[in-house]
């Protein structure tokens, strides 16, 4: 479905101006979105898996742990397919609250694709370089678009998502590095060109949903907190982008209809994308990992 098409179906949750600016942007924050018990219930089960982490060490099917991670210091970067590890986290996944929304963005007939959690901790840890999604998990359109739900508030300080206006219209910049493999990130010659400088950060009090176009230049900075900051993010398509490449970070309900009906043709977008790394031959750990070590 084009923007045009999206636009022309009534909005659900969002205003007509917040689904526009998305389109404009590549991104909108929405606050006030998830109701305050589904916002409870988010964040106990969010303390559980943390305090869950403790007796775990390693590598670990849902718990991507950080190098210091010790029983009496949780380091948990990531937990990866929440959907999986908690029947919660997929009942938000799949319910009206972030299915509208996504419904706003990509049209009617909404397709999950994948989730995580999170976890930025103070000091400068998970600093996430400049990139854009779609190279990691290719699909034949543009329409998937993380939505991410702000568990606390989050201020300049905590480390906000920092996203480039209009980027989503331009190139898809390469994230392999020079000696061919994969980074995860824009390389330093192609970040001079990218705008940078005119990037918003998302930011908004707990409940907010902020939604990224998986075209659209994003990182996040250091939290210069003494506080956790989780983020809850799902990502969706219209039911008309099908994925062609293994994906990174596959859950059993990737490809699941989650609002409206299954397509009957693919939408093919012209746009090229480059291939990315076989994710099931060489593996994937977190963005984290591969920005750090260039796989
Ligand atoms: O957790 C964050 O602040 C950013 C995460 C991100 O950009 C990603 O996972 O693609």
């Amino acid at each position: 479905m084009t923007p045009e098409d999206i636009l022309s179906h009534p909005p659900l949750t969002l205003s007509q101006a917040q689904r526009e600016a998305y389109f404009r942007d590549g991104f909108v924050a929405v606050p006030g979105v998830v109701p305050p018990d589904t916002l409870a219930r988010i964040r106990a089960k969010s303390e559980e898996f943390l305090d869950k982490s403790r007796s775990v060490s390693g590598r670990h099917e849902f718990f991507d742990l950080g190098p210091n991670h010790s029983p009496e210091r949780p380091h948990v970067r990531r937990l990866r397919k929440p959907v999986d590890a908690d029947p919660y986290f997929w009942e938000v996944a799949a319910g009206d609250v972030m299915t509208s929304v996504a419904a706003d963005l990509v049209g009617p007939d909404v397709k999950f694709h994948s989730a995580k959690l999170n976890y930025k901790w103070p000091g400068s840890g998970e600093l996430v370089k400049w990139h854009q999604d779609i190279n990691a998990w290719p699909h034949t359109n543009y329409s998937p678009v993380t939505l991410g739900i702000h568990l606390d508030d989050v201020g300049e300080d905590e480390g906000p998502l920092a996203c480039v206006p209009g980027s989503h219209e331009g190139p898809l910049y390469s994230q392999f590095g020079a000696d061919g493999n994969w980074t995860g990130h824009l390389s330093a010659q192609d970040e001079a060109k990218a705008n940078l400088d005119s990037a918003v950060n998302l930011t908004g009090p707990a409940g907010t949903v902020i939604a990224i176009n998986c075209r659209t230049i994003h990182a996040s900075f250091a939290n210069r907190t003494n506080r956790v900051r989780p983020l809850l993010l799902y990502v969706y398509s219209s039911a008309d982008a099908f994925a062609w490449a293994v994906s990174p970070t596959p859950t059993s309900h990737s490809g699941e209809i989650v609002r409206g009906q299954r397509a009957r043709f693919v939408h093919m977008d012209s746009r090229p994308c480059e291939v990315p790394p076989e994710w099931d031959k060489v593996g994937y750990n977190s963005i984290f990992a591969a920005q750090k070590a260039g796989m």
